[in-house]
């Protein structure tokens, strides 16, 4: 009985772990993460929609186009790191880059400009 209780116990911990984990698992120089793009009341935009890193991060971002409304492709770019992809819906993409330069740069849709984005954050 003490037995079941204590692995209880272990297996809540455990569980509790893995639920503090963020979205995004950072650890020694590396990001990945899932971003996503939606539709809200009219607005499309990449979520979450600030990436922030350490200078020097190789980031790592899954990109789902999930705006179920037509055109079924928008574009996640980021001109300053020259980033641009485009993300058919139910075509997932992966992007990878190193943030090897410190500042606030937007990330856009690049085929429709007016669809703002978000921003990545780079930090000394
Ligand atoms: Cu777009």
């Amino acid at each position: 009985m003490r037995m079941a209780t204590v692995l209880i116990g272990v297996a809540g911990g455990l569980l509790a772990l893995a639920l503090a984990r963020p979205a995004g698992a950072q650890s020694a120089g590396m990001l990945a993460m899932t971003v996503v793009n939606v539709e809200y009341e009219g607005t499309k935009l990449w979520l979450p929609g600030t990436i922030t890193v350490k200078k020097g991060t190789k980031v790592t971002l899954k990109l789902i186009n999930n705006v179920p409304a037509d055109p079924n492709q928008h574009g996640f770019a980021i001109p300053d790191y020259k980033v641009a992809e485009i993300v058919t819906r139910g075509e997932p993409k992966t992007v990878e880059f190193v943030a090897d330069k410190a500042g606030i740069f937007p990330i856009i849709c690049q085929l429709h400009p007016a669809h703002v984005g978000g921003q990545l954050v780079v930090l000394e």
